[in-house]
């Protein structure tokens, strides 16, 4: 029954995950149209993904950064690491399904902490912190319930950033199964609507 599928309005938490769970997924940016240079940015676009490094050096993204385990020429490396924070958003604004990335860190040390956040709407409605490596490993969430992932490593969560260094280095983002849009939703219940008219409109 199509009305089960509706959970508007319902707070559903994200599962982290840190496998690459994503077989065959809708969108991908793993940023080889990048130019080779150390002074890109802030924001960069590839498949409706885009990646933003806020509050940190806007213009300073090292795109060759790849020896860390990143896939293809090209990544995503505030060069020689910023104070700020990397975002992950859809292009147009939608919320996201299943999402994960390749995540690796400019640090040369073991123990590194990355510090997530997931927002929606501008306010984070989940956060935590996992057990974080130089070398590329696989992060994601399940679950929905966001429009904006932020990323950073190291010293301090986002929430509270005091000018801590951050180093984090991130490729090929995966995003799956696309939560509708509110507008499908309201067509969606359009349609039922006149479903149940025309039903009645047979009994009658
Ligand atoms: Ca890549
Ligand atoms: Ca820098």
């Amino acid at each position: 029954m199509a009305i089960a599928a509706f959970t508007l309005g319902v707070a559903q938490a994200a599962t982290l995950k840190t496998t690459d769970f994503i077989a065959a997924p809708a969108h991908f940016n793993g940023f080889e149209d990048l130019p080779e240079s150390s002074t890109y940015g802030p924001a960069y676009t590839e498949d409706g993904i885009t990646v933003t490094q806020v509050n940190g050096e806007a213009n300073d993204i090292w795109t060759t950064y790849t020896f860390w385990g990143a896939q293809g020429d090209r990544a995503w490396y505030p060069n020689g690491g910023d104070t700020g924070y990397t975002a992950i958003t859809l292009q147009g604004g939608g919320q996201f399904g299943d999402v994960s990335f390749l995540a690796g860190s400019g640090y040369f040390a073991d123990n590194l902490v990355l510090y997530y956040e997931l927002a929606l709407g501008g306010s984070v409605v989940q956060s935590g912190a996992l057990d974080h490596t130089r070398l590329g490993h696989w992060v994601g969430f399940s679950g929905g319930g966001f429009d904006e992932i932020r990323l950073r490593d190291n010293s301090e969560p986002i929430s509270s950033l005091t000018g801590g260094f951050n180093a984090f280095a991130l490729d090929s983002i995966k995003v799956a199964s696309p939560v509708p849009e509110p507008e499908t939703y309201a067509l969606m219940l359009a349609g039922l609507g006149v479903m149940g008219f025309v039903a009645r409109r047979r009994r009658s």
